[in-house]
């Protein structure tokens, strides 16, 4: 619908959940073919492993985003924990522009935090320093010199390794730290974020010193869809339910 902006984030796509991707292809054909523009707040895909990867499934994504960026739909996209190795190439197949984290945008005349979301939970020291670690350039360019069979393996070796941690996390640990919330919207100077990635869609308000913040938190696409809506004259932060595709 024009008039709206649309932010979707945490779909995971993999080829192991053709659902999903289908519900994406449907949302691309239809909610956000005439929208002003599509924002990604990362974790589009479940892995990234390379602008070189050929995985047919990607490639159906990468021409379908293609499509609604050609037919007039701007679409940004910011990287996830697990997708942060999309690239320019990727971006220019796909027609979509790679944003930093944290950017702010311009929604309606409203200035607007956007982020995946990871570097607000900062109490999950183990995480951070592997993060720092992974957004290097050089450590990117050596890891992309690997074959793709063996970039493959470490990435399978990580996911086990991050699924033993995470267990053994508490949800506290593995949610935002609020100090930090706060830093970065003072630092950016707004009163409104939105992110992803904590997998837990809500809508918090609170009072700092005496301004009234929001912070909106998108949700996971695991068993259906999240959509924030965004108009000049409000917005709404909607499930898309799974039978609806
Ligand atoms: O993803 P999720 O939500 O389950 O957990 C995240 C954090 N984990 C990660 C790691 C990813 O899940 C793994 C998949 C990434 C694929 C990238 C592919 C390309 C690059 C490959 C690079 C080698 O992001 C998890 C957070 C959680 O969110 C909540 O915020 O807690 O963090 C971790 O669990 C990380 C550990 O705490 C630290 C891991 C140290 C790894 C040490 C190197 C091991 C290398 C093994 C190689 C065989
Ligand atoms: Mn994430």
């Amino acid at each position: 619908m024009q008039g709206e902006t649309l932010f979707i984030s945490d779909l995971h796509l993999d080829s192991d959940h053709p659902e999903i991707q289908q519900q994406f292809l449907e949302f691309m054909q239809q909610d956000a073919k005439r929208c002003d523009a599509l924002y990604i707040l990362g974790d589009l895909f479940e892995v990234w492993l390379g602008d070189d990867d050929d995985n047919p499934d990607h490639q159906q994504i990468i021409s379908n985003l293609k499509e609604l960026s050609s037919q007039g739909t701007p679409i940004y996209i910011q990287h996830g924990n697990r997708d942060f190795l999309l690239g320019q190439h990727f971006a220019q197949q796909a027609g979509c522009t790679i944003l930093d984290d944290p950017s702010v945008i311009d929604l309606y005349g409203e200035q607007v935090l956007i982020m995946h979301g990871d570097l607000l939970c900062s109490d999950d020291a183990d995480y951070q320093a592997f993060r720092q670690q992974v957004r290097k350039p050089e450590w990117q360019a050596q890891f992309l010199q690997q074959s793709l069979a063996q970039r493959k393996q470490i990435a399978e070796g990580l996911r086990q390794k991050s699924q033993q941690e995470t267990q053994a996390k508490t949800t506290e640990i593995m949610d935002v730290t609020q100090s930090t919330v706060d830093q970065y919207m003072q630092q950016h100077n707004v009163y409104i974020l939105i992110h992803g990635h904590t997998h837990r869609p809500d809508i918090h308000k609170w009072k700092h010193n005496s301004d009234d913040r929001k912070r909106i938190v998108l949700g996971d696409w695991h068993a259906q869809g999240s959509v924030l809506r965004w108009s000049k004259d409000g917005y709404q932060l909607q499930t898309l339910s799974r039978e609806q595709s």
